[in-house]
């Protein structure tokens, strides 16, 4: 990836069950059956204390995974296209998606993914057993983030979110996007039951992790458990920009 190798520092900060964030720096590679032609590393997952697993993946000219991911009867999953352009298909249903495309898939039906770029495609990959809810049903679900108009976050000008899937109960997560302009910062600190797996997309900022302030950037991931602490502040010139996961629409059992 290009990073200067490092033996005496990392970013990275791990709290099994409670936070993680995982620097790019540090990330190894993983072979995930059926990517072919990929390099993967795996990120939240049920081993730090998540209910779901997150995959940064890089697609070599060629790559592919024609034989098919998720597709259990339980298992939903979603993919969100970082750089580059590839065919991601919902079963028979084929969708071309460019950067801020995503496709999400219910659960019993497969997701198939194929690199459409010369160079390399890079995702944001995710799979969670679905918590159904009587005579409800989620659907496929395909769009381009950046076709979402951003609306102000609890009421501030300065803090920005879009939702990437329907909030109907059908839905037992939902991904959404969140920007802060430079010097925006949440409105408080947030305590709650539901975890994050968030990716940065663009910026630098300070992140409150279990009330430890906590510098992040462009290329971090985060995991942040049930009920952690958590909240950000922009620094710097670039809006602090990430894709974040949350359940919802449950209670818990
Ligand atoms: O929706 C959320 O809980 C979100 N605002 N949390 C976060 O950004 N850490
Ligand atoms: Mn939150």
């Amino acid at each position: 990836m290009g990073y200067p190798k490092d033996l005496l520092s990392s970013r990275s900060i791990i709290k099994h069950g409670l936070y993680a964030l995982i620097a790019p720096e540090g990330l190894v590679n993983n072979v995930i059956p059926g990517f072919e032609n990929c390099t993967m590393s795996i990120l939240g997952s049920p081993q730090l204390g998540a209910t779901f697993v997150d995959y940064i993946v890089t697609m070599h000219e060629g790559g592919k995974n024609t034989q098919g991911y998720c597709g259990q009867a339980d298992v939903e999953c979603f993919v969100y296209v970082l750089s580059g352009k590839v065919k991601a298909k919902a079963d028979d249903q084929e969708f071309i998606l460019g950067e801020s495309g995503y496709l999400f898939c219910p659960p019993g039906v497969t997701m198939y993914l194929e690199n459409m770029e010369a160079g390399d495609s890079r995702l944001f990959l995710y799979k969670q057993k679905h918590k159904p809810l009587e005579g409800k049903k989620p659907w496929v679900v395909s769009g381009h983030s950046n076709d979402i108009e951003y609306r102000d976050y609890d009421d501030m000008s300065n803090v920005h979110i879009k939702d990437l899937l329907p909030m109907d109960l059908d839905f037992d997560m939902n991904f959404h996007i969140l920007s802060f302009d430079p010097a925006a910062s949440h409105p408080f600190i947030e305590t709650h039951y539901q975890q994050h797996g968030a990716y940065l997309l663009s910026g630098e900022g300070m992140y409150n992790l279990d009330n430890e302030w906590i510098p992040v950037k462009k290329g971090d991931y985060i995991f942040m458990g049930p009920y952690v602490h958590q909240a950000a502040y922009a620094v710097g010139r670039e809006p602090l920009t990430y894709v974040y996961s949350k359940d919802c629409n449950r209670d818990p059992e």
